[in-house]
């Protein structure tokens, strides 16, 4: 080999380590390119040198270490920009993450309205030592009417015209058959509420819906007089609506209490000015309550001679509009999550 020939081998060698230089995809790659070129095609040529003749070594040698140190070069160079190229995209991914910006907005479910406000009722009564209980939707005529002091052909029936089933039941009209199945079921003293859905055919419009919730409750113990049905009428609004609220008081007429009344309690979506909700009058019907009249007394097999009791059937869903400021009792059964998923109903929070 002359000087000539080394030149050109160490031009081939350079070109193989700018190829392997561009091949390379990481700083392992570029490292073992490296040492693949130094101790082969690099090493071989500095062996090649003792077949110079002796005043050429020293060029050679010269020649080689130049490409040597050019090489070094290029692949310190190429490790650096990797190192670089990595720092920044590291810096680029750390940067899309801002600590300081609120967490992404997932969507969590909430309790119905409804069942807000009846988890809060039972848990009031439940400490004041009621049980909760339940009545089938699909009743009899005797429990939905007949017992209650409703015989047929009794015009009462014309205010709840309900669905009739093929099997001569229906869907109950109210929670007050749940009264006599109480009596019957415990016998006197009596502390019970029972929550439920109830069903009346009905012309639909803001406050009245096919499809409604109500909650009854019922105490009988010996001498239970009005006073006490005030007081228990009152403390459930005031828990409910964390204050005192503006109700009225008026006479009522339902054949199962003697006597009846109809709790109203002023319209909070007006403020009790009159709007759709209240028909205009500034109040909403929620509370309709009575002393147990006897014959549903007896018909519970209750003596009423011996006791007396109280019986409310609280209008549930219409509790709800009140409380959470919903104007249209159809919005509830609509599944529309704008006017039903609330913050402070979010599963897992106070209820
Ligand atoms: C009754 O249903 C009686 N059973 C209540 C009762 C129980 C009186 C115990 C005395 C003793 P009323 O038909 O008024 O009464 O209904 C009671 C409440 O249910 C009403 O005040 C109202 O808040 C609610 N309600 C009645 N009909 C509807 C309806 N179509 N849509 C929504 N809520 C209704």
């Amino acid at each position: 080999m002359d000087l000539n020939q080394l030149e050109e081998q160490l031009a081939r060698i350079k070109a193989e380590a700018e190829a392997l230089r561009q091949e390379a995809d990481g700083i392992d790659a570029l490292r073992s390119a490296e040492t693949r070129l130094t101790k082969g095609p690099l090493a071989d040529v500095l062996k090649s040198i003792k077949a110079f003749p002796p005043d050429q070594r020293g060029p050679a040698g010269q020649a080689i270490n130049k490409t040597k140190q050019e090489i070094k070069q290029l692949f310190a160079d190429a490790q650096s920009r990797l190192r670089q190229a990595d720092v920044v995209g590291e810096q680029k991914k750390t940067a899309t993450f801002d600590p300081t910006l609120p967490p992404p907005i997932t969507q969590r479910g909430s309790l119905h309205p409804v069942t807000a406000v009846q988890r809060e009722v039972e848990r009031l009564f439940r400490g004041l030592g009621f049980a909760v209980v339940g009545g089938p939707e699909m009743e009899t005529d005797f429990y939905n009417f007949e017992a209650l002091n409703i015989p047929e052909m009794h015009p009462a029936r014309d205010a709840q015209d309900t669905f009739w089933l093929t099997n001569g039941w229906l869907l109950r009209t109210h929670t007050s058959p749940c009264q006599v199945r109480a009596m019957e079921r415990f016998g006197p003293p009596i502390r019970v509420i029972a929550p439920g859905r109830c069903f009346r055919y009905e012309a639909i419009d803001a406050s009245h819906e096919n499809t409604f919730f109500q909650l009854e409750g019922l105490l009988i113990d010996k001498d239970i007089s009005i006073a006490h049905l005030i007081a228990f009428m009152k403390l459930l609004l005031r828990e409910v609506f964390g204050r005192d609220v503006k109700v009225r008081l008026r006479p009522g007429f339902f054949p199962f209490v003697e006597p009846g009344f109809e709790l109203d309690m002023s319209c909070m979506i007006c403020d009790g000015v009159g709007c759709a909700t209240c028909k205009k009058s500034g109040w909403v019907e929620i509370l309709p309550c009575g002393m147990v009249h006897p014959n549903v007394l007896r018909y519970g097999k209750i003596d009423p001679h011996e006791y007396t009791g109280f019986a409310f059937g609280l209008g549930l869903t219409r509790l709800a509009m009140m409380k959470y400021g919903i104007a249209d009792i159809r919005i509830l059964n609509s599944g529309d999550l704008r006017g039903l998923a609330k913050a402070d109903r979010l599963s897992g929070a106070t209820i």
